[in-house]
C-alpha cells in the first residue's frame, strides 16, 4: 500500500543511513508534509545539502538535489538561486555544516536576505565523524573531543546570531514539535522571498545521547518536550537555549525585499513571486 507522502521520497534509496531514533527522519517527514500542504511543483524545488548525517537528506527527498562539499551548501545554493531565480532553493544541514565550517556563509546569506530556506539541524555534535565538539555543544556536555565536558567554549545561539542579520524569517523548534516545524516550513515556502532560517533541535541518541547519558531516543524526545517553552510572539533576544530551557517559536517574520528582488529592480525586471 502506498503512503500519501511516497511521491516526495526517493524510496529506492531506503532504508536511510540514519540510526533508529535519529531526529533526521522527523525532519524529512516534516519537509515532505510541508511540500504536500503547499502543493508545490517538485520540479521547482532544489534541495542542497553538505556533508554529515543530516546532509544525507538530499538522497531521500524526491526533488532536484545536490549533495555538495561540507560547509558549502549555502554558497552552492546561492549560485543556484542566482542562476535560476524561479526555483525555490532549500538548504538542510547539520550545525557543524551550517554554523562551524559554514558559519561565515550563513551570516552573509542572512544579511543579504538571500532568497533561500535554510533548515539547520542542531544535534549539538559532529555526528557523522564520531561525535566531536560542535559550536552548539552546551557548556559541560561530553563529546569525544571533550572527555571532561565542554569546559572551554560558549555555544552559539543560532537564532540570535541570524536574527541580528535581519533576514525575513527566523524560527526554532525541536523534533518533539513536528506539527509546528511543518507549519514553519510551509510558511517559509509560501513567503517565497528573502532569507528564511529554521533551527531544529534534534536527537542523536547514538552519539550525543549516549555520551551524555540521556537514555534512548524516546527519553530524549521526552526531555525535549520537558525543557521546551513555546513563546508565540517572542523577540530574538528571548530565544534562550540551554540544556534546561529551549525557547521555541517564530522570532522574525518580515516581508522585506529579498536579494533577487533588489537585483531585478536594479535591472528593471519583475520581482520574485509576483
Ligand atoms: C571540508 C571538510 N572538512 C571536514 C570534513 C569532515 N566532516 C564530515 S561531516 C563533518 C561534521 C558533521 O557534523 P554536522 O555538520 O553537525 O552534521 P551531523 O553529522 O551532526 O548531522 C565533518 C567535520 C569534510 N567532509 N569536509
Ligand atoms: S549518528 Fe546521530 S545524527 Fe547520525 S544518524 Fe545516528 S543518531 Fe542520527
Amino acid at each position: 500500500m502506498n503512503h500519501p507522502l511516497d511521491k516526495y521520497l526517493r524510496l529506492e534509496a531506503f532504508p536511510t543511513i540514519w540510526c533508529p531514533g535519529c531526529g533526521n527522519g522527523i525532519i524529512l517527514a516534516a519537509l515532505a508534509r510541508a511540500l504536500d500542504k503547499v502543493g508545490v511543483d517538485l520540479d521547482k524545488i532544489v534541495l542542497i545539502t553538505g556533508i554529515g548525517c543530516t546532509g544525507r537528506m538530499a538522497t531521500y527527498l524526491y526533488t532536484d538535489n545536490a549533495h555538495v562539499l561540507h560547509g558549502r551548501a549555502i554558497p552552492f545554493a546561492t549560485g543556484v538561486k542566482l542562476a535560476k531565480p524561479d526555483l525555490e532553493v532549500i538548504v538542510v544541514g547539520g550545525d557543524g555544516d551550517i554554523l562551524a565550517i559554514g558559519g561565515n556563509h550563513l551570516i552573509h546569506a542572512a544579511r543579504r536576505n538571500m532568497d533561500l530556506i535554510v533548515i539547520m539541524v542542531n544535534n549539538q555534535v559532529y555526528a557523522m565523524t564520531g561525535g566531536q565538539v560542535a559550536p552548539t555543544t552546551p557548556v559541560g556536555a561530553y563529546t569525544t573531543t571533550t572527555p571532561y565536558g565542554n569546559i572551554m567554549e560558549t555555544p552559539f545561539n543560532a537564532v540570535k546570531l541570524v536574527s541580528a542579520c535581519h533576514p525575513n524569517y527566523v524560527a526554532r523548534w525541536t523534533v518533539a514539535h513536528p506539527v509546528q516545524l511543518t507549519m514553519s516550513i510551509e510558511r517559509c515556502l509560501r513567503k517565497r522571498r528573502g532569507f528564511r532560517f529554521i533551527e531544529v533541535i534534534s536527537t542523536c541518541p547514538t552519539i550525543y545521547g549516549r555520551l551524555n547519558k540521556m537514555g534512548r531516543a524516546p527519553d530524549m524526545i521526552k526531555y525535549l518536550k520537558k525543557v521546551s517553552v513555546i513563546k508565540p510572539k517572542a523577540l530574538p533576544e528571548e530565544a534562550e537555549l540551554s540544556p534546561s530551557r529551549i525557547v521555541c517559536g517564530v522570532f522574525l517574520d518580515r516581508e522585506e525585499e529579498g536579494y533577487i528582488d533588489k537585483l531585478n529592480k536594479y535591472r528593471g525586471e519583475a520581482v520574485v513571486g509576483t
